[in-house]
């Protein structure tokens, strides 16, 4: 018999630099590993937006000011995420234990997602600390991913069974407006930058049920089809914030889900409907070969005809006279294909707290 994996006490750093994505994936780990068994402290320097996103809570996390853990004794596993930096006084509390020759935190520096290949050659890698209040110990970069060479993917042990008992139809009675027969859902969430009004002539051209979530730009929306909320064939909805668990109902009852950033991202893929990826656009324009990279892992088997065109138009890096939507059929079988492989791998302990446990494991 296996002996129980340890319990272990997990402290994760989180800084808000904009939108949510990083609370969103810091709250999302910090539960999986809760529901893992293992005990969660979540330091946050701006915890707002979980009245929305998490109104319940979770009663094995515990949130926590980020500058509180100046204070506190570190536990076992510290995970900052995206590079945070932690107080200093929490980091030289860690290394003053390692000069003294005591356990010391495994120290670790989860990244942003990408499909680049350097990501794998960077996954795992230690950074030893020279300088500063961690001089002597050892970060370590945690990379999430596509293959079986990188940290994978968020994917909570009960989501897969929460997926596939998910029944659009009955959900999509609580809601205030329901999709009418032959109708087509979308899902609209996107950054200031992207060409909205065009997205929606595009869509007016068949019966269209738009749900623009908060954080797209509203008004944006709201001028461009009236007070009416209505143009050509499409209508729309614009939605307050909702829940984090019923964004993700969401993604899994539209018929297509225009998502940004990382974790609506990878949400979306998991539900294995057809997707456009609204990425936050960087100076360099490194966004272009994060796209490029995806696109090439997401087309690799099969392709859909016009995905990479919609895809480069969405995110500015095309003209959108070039856009097209891809068939419907063939977007959606593939789009069913590429979650079922994520779904495998995850199923098979390659999903991110798997192999973050496993990381953990070996390294202490
Ligand atoms: O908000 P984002 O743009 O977040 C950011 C950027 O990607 C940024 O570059 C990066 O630094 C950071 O993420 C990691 O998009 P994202 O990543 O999809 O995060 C949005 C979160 O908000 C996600 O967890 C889903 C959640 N959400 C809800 O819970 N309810 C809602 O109604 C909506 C629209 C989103």
């Amino acid at each position: 018999m296996l002996p129980p994996a340890a319990v272990l006490q997990w402290d994760v750093f989180c800084r808000v630099i904009d939108n949510h994505g990083d609370l969103g994936v810091c709250w999302r780990l910090a539960c999986d590993l809760a529901t893992r068994g293992h005990a969660i402290r979540l330091w946050v320097d701006d915890a707002r937006a979980l009245a929305w996103m998490a109104p319940a809570g979770n009663s094995a996390v515990q949130v926590l000011s980020f500058d509180d853990a100046a204070q506190a004794v570190p536990g076992d596993v510290v995970v900052e995420a995206f590079g945070c930096d932690p107080p200093g006084a929490f980091i030289a509390h860690m290394a003053a234990a390692n000069a003294a020759g005591a356990a010391v935190p495994l120290w670790i520096n989860l990244e942003y997602l990408s499909a680049e290949p350097w990501v794998e050659r960077s996954h795992g890698l230690p950074s030893p600390q020279l300088a500063g209040p961690g001089a002597g110990l050892t970060k370590w970069f945690f990379f999430p991913g596509f293959t079986r060479r990188t940290g994978g993917l968020i994917q909570e042990t009960d989501l897969h069974l929460r997926r596939q008992a998910f029944d659009a139809r009955t959900w999509w009675t609580l809601w205030p407006v329901k999709p009418e027969p032959g109708e087509r859902t979308v899902s609209l969430f996107c950054y200031d930058s992207a060409p909205v009004e065009a997205l929606l002539d595009l869509l007016a051209s068949q019966p269209t049920l738009l749900l623009a979530c908060a954080g797209t730009p509203a008004a944006r929306v709201a001028a461009a089809l009236g007070s009416g909320l209505r143009h050509g064939y499409l209508r729309a909805l614009l939605l307050p914030y909702v829940p984090q668990r019923e964004y993700d109902r969401l993604l899994w009852a539209c018929d297509i889900n225009f998502v940004r950033g990382e974790d609506s991202f990878v949400r979306a893929q998991l539900a294995g409907r057809p997707f456009v990826w609204n990425l936050y656009a960087q100076h360099d324009v490194a966004h272009a070969q994060k796209l490029q990279a995806f696109a090439r892992a997401f087309q690799a088997a099969q392709t859909v005809p016009h995905w990479d065109a919609l895809q480069l138009a969405w995110n500015g890096l095309a003209p959108w006279s070039t856009a097209a939507l891809p068939d419907r059929h063939r977007w959606a079988t593939h789009s069913k294909h590429w979650a079922q492989a994520l779904w495998q791998a995850g199923a098979a302990g390659g999903d991110l707290c798997s192999r973050l446990i496993a990381f953990v494991a070996g390294r202490r």
